[in-house]
């Protein structure tokens, strides 16, 4: 690491930073300070702090150049890193100095900061998680590029309009992006279409469209050192070419038509994580992405070795589930039909190039491609894929000839199912290394998905468990706790998680413990306050939050979350004057916009809000919020105001889940089933501190298999009888008396396929549990200690680190 630079030079810097916001205002933005709105003022303010870390940027590239490292490159169609500035000003150490200085200038810079827009360049998980590794990469000094979309719409906007979901664009580039480098100079043209020609051993790929990526860079700051990283986003332009000639014949409207039609591919985001969408357009956009990477990491190569034949040495290619793994096919093109390799040679290199991770084992949501819309868009990609899958499958039989399905189960080209490349299969493949993001996934991955490629390749299976960076998930979103723990055990837990361990000796300390609990009322205040003020429902800080954020997946079982909330509700009902433990019961989340069952769960949870908050017996005992159009600085807020985690998946079916981590580290106890990275949380906290509740994976399955029979639970139950029979009779849509009858089959009478009811009863019970621990205020607290102080080893510094020397062979370059 470098000297510190966190706390220097006070004044003189706040003084010059006044000096450079005035500055930019003007100059680049072109307003008088007189005039000028927020905006404008937060984007003056946006690139007088990129000013300040360009030299380091320079710095950090011109060292990546010199000392000739390998580079690794994360490619990935989704990249939500949140706002920027805030996390610019925690990096460099001049979060005070520029808040002084816009206090001297008549601004605050909280204001500012909510003023930012938070790009949604993801759907969830998979994309924070990409943003999190970018933050790691950087803050420890590795070679790393991160490669995505600048889609010019991301994520849509959630709005709840009579308590259902409505959809609307996100155009997040209104008001212009400060923080990016348009680069014009650097474009690559995207082909598609066409047809293959051989002539000889040559083969070309001919007459096809062609769009150009453009490239839009930003800086991906490190934490306290000179080390910075660079994302690279592509956008889609339309190529000259093509339109004028069109243009020239006089056809104007086809040109202009023509321009927009190839501009489409860099235009929105798929918003479905659920199921893949099996579209041309994402087709196109997967290979926009790989081919405009693949191009730039050779030529990036090409500049700094003037060979390709130490490709293997130097660089280290990353796929983010199977979505760009078209870079494999387009990797192999490129060497061999513009670069003369022999076909083996580039298979070699390919191999020892790439590495996949795996996301998800849900089948709805593995990726394949119809063999004849492959050919249609990427001809000469098709012929790659189906000489790649003759190459592997002539290995596959001499090394087992007895197994007669072997060689169609693990064939690329699915037969049965009407012709599909399963990208899935490529990707483990040509991947010297395939790893999951769990224990319990990375195990079920190579049991059951991968089973038949882990006989075949069995060294090249592992885990990489998920970690979150503490910049932004603690230092950042929790400035209350983080305070706390400075005070306790300093200041460097922020590149060394791992140090938390050291409040455990603090836990039985009641002014340690006292403090810990003003953090978390100052933080649920903070959330009390944005309930208030922006959808008018009142809460109390006092009371338990509960909290469930992420998108509506049935696998995720949120009803299972209303059920409880229900079961809650008829029991103070019945017995008003109990002394029932407040709860506020928060959900946030988005559904895919064309999955029926998720959007009816918004819905219930809405009219299930309705319900509760306007009877007058609840008052403050029970409270449900739905909080809109969930985003990375949504989690910010709502995360350090949460007491209880709910992350209550069907054992099996979550791959790790990440907020999981984020609310421990921010000292909020997990109610939560043996799934993901519960299980690890769980080991490293102790079983004493963690609610966990329901079938294992092992039983799941055993149940399924068995025969798994819904209605005996609905009959035997009488308290989950009546909130099933309440759901399907109307109490919560009056006016709608069958709203839900749906959502009642689904889970009575057509197989509960996440099986809610077998685990109801131990959850509900186990929510009692939460219970009689929230009243032993003190005892909770220690609990919650012991959350965070176990939370090390969830850093992503921990992933990448484990990534770097296992997966990439990387290391850090000396600044
Ligand atoms: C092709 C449509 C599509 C799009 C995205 C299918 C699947 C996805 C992702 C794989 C969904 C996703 O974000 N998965 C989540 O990845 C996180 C990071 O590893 C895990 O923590 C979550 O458990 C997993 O659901």
């Amino acid at each position: 690491m470098s000297a510190p630079i966190l706390y220097a030079s006070p004044t003189l810097s706040v003084e010059a930073l006044k000096h450079s916001i005035a500055y930019k205002l003007m100059f680049t933005i072109g307003k008088d300070p007189a005039i000028a709105n927020k905006h404008e003022w937060l984007n003056a303010t946006l690139l007088a702090v990129r000013d300040r870390m360009v030299e380091r940027w320079l710095r950090s590239n011109r060292a990546q150049l010199s000392q000739d490292v390998r580079q690794v490159y994360y490619l990935s169609m989704e990249f939500l890193l949140g706002r920027t500035l805030s996390n610019a000003l925690l990096a460099i150490g001049i979060y005070e100095d520029t808040r002084a200085a816009l206090d001297g200038m008549g601004l605050s810079l909280d204001e500012l900061l909510q003023e930012e827009n938070d790009p949604g360049l993801g759907n969830g998980g998979l994309g924070r998680l990409a943003a999190c590794f970018l933050d790691s990469m950087a803050t420890m000094a590795l070679p790393g590029r991160g490669y995505g979309i600048r889609y010019e719409y991301g994520m849509f906007k959630q709005n709840i309009i009579a308590g259902q979901q409505a959809e609307s664009p996100d155009y997040w580039l209104e008001y212009g992006n400060a923080w990016e480098f348009p680069r014009h100079g650097t474009r690559y043209k995207v082909r598609f279409g066409g047809r293959v020609q051989q002539e000889g051993a040559k083969t070309h790929w001919l007459e096809t469209e062609e769009v150009l990526a453009c490239a839009y860079d930003q800086i991906i700051p490190g934490y306290d050192t000179d080390a910075t990283n660079t994302l690279r986003l592509w956008s889609a332009q339309a190529s000259n070419e093509i339109n004028l000639g069109k243009f020239n014949q006089g056809d104007y409207f086809a040109a202009v038509e023509d321009k927009n039609y190839s501009e489409n591919v860099s235009r929105v985001l798929y918003p479905d994580d659920s199921t893949y969408s099996g579209r041309e357009l994402r087709l196109r956009q997967e290979y926009f992405l790989v081919s405009a990477t693949v191009q730039d990491i050779l030529h990036r190569h090409w500049l700094m070795h003037q060979t390709y034949e130490n490709l293997t040495d130097k660089i280290a290619i990353h796929l983010n589930d199977t979505h760009p793994v078209l870079a494999i096919p387009e990797l192999m093109r490129v060497v061999i039909d513009e670069h003369q390799f022999s076909w083996l040679e580039a298979w070699k290199v390919v191999c020892q190039v790439f590495s996949y991770t795996n996301h998800t084992l849900m089948s709805e949501a593995l990726e394949t491609w119809p063999v004849e819309m492959l050919g249609k868009i990427l001809p000469r990609h098709l012929q790659i894929i189906f000489e790649i899958n003759d190459h592997f499958l002539t290995g596959v039989q001499a090394a087992f000839p007895d197994d007669s399905g072997l060689l169609a189960r693990v064939s690329i080209i699915d037969e049965h199912n009407g012709r599909m490349v399963r990208m899935a299969w490529l990707a483990v493949i040509a991947s010297h290394k395939v790893n999951g993001v769990s224990e319990l996934h990375s195990d079920l991955m190579v049991q059951s998905l991968f089973a038949d490629f882990a006989r075949i390749y069995p060294d090249r299976f592992c885990n990489k468990t998920n970690g979150v960076t503490p910049r932004r998930w603690l230092a950042l979103a929790n400035p209350a706790l983080s305070a706390v723990l400075d005070e306790t055990i300093g200041q460097t837990w922020r590149t060394d998680l791992s140090q938390l361990g050291e409040i455990t000796g603090h836990r039985d300390y009641p002014t340690f413990i006292n403090s810990v609990q003003q953090a978390k009322f100052t933080n649920k205040q903070n959330l009390a306050r944005y309930l208030a003020t922006k959808l008018n429902v009142v809460v109390s800080p006092a009371a338990l939050f509960d909290v469930q954020i992420k998108r509506i997946h049935e696998y995720k079982r949120q009803l299972l979350n209303v059920l409880h909330i229900i079961t809650r509700y008829n029991r103070i009902k019945a017995n008003p004057d109990a002394d029932w433990v407040p709860r506020v019961n928060i959900f946030a989340g988005k559904a895919a916009s064309a999955y029926y069952i998720a959007k009816q769960v918004i819905h219930l949870i809405n009219d299930v809000a309705a319900v509760v908050n306007n009877d007058p017996l609840m008052r403050n005992r029970l409270k449900v919020v739905f909080i809109p159009n969930y985003s990375v600085s949504l989690a910010q807020l709502i995360i350090p105001a949460a007491d209880l985690s709910e992350q209550i998946s069907l054992a099996g079916t979550e791959a790790s889940g990440t907020s999981n981590m984020k609310f421990a580290l921010n000292g909020a106890l997990t109610i939560g089933t043996l799934d993901g990275a519960n299980i690890e949380m769980r080991q490293h906290m102790g079983e004493e501190n963690i609610f966990i509740f329901g079938n294992t994976a092992e039983q799941v399955e055993a149940l399924r298999v068995g025969g798994y029979n819904p209605h005996q639970y609905y009959e035997q139950d009488p308290e989950l009888h009546l909130a099933l029979t309440q759901i399907a009779t109307g109490v919560f849509s009056p006016g709608e008396s069958n709203r839900y009858s749906n959502l009642f089959d689904s889970l009575v009478n057509l197989g509960d396929h996440y099986q809610l009811l077998a685990d109801y009863r131990s959850y509900v019970d186990t929510q009692d549990k939460v219970d009689a621990l929230y009243r032993q205020r003190e005892e909770w607290t220690k609990r919650a200690v012991s959350n965070i102080a176990s939370m090390g080893y969830f850093s992503s510094d921990r992933t990448i680190q484990e990534y770097a020397d296992e997966i990439w062979k990387v290391k850090p370059i000396r600044l």
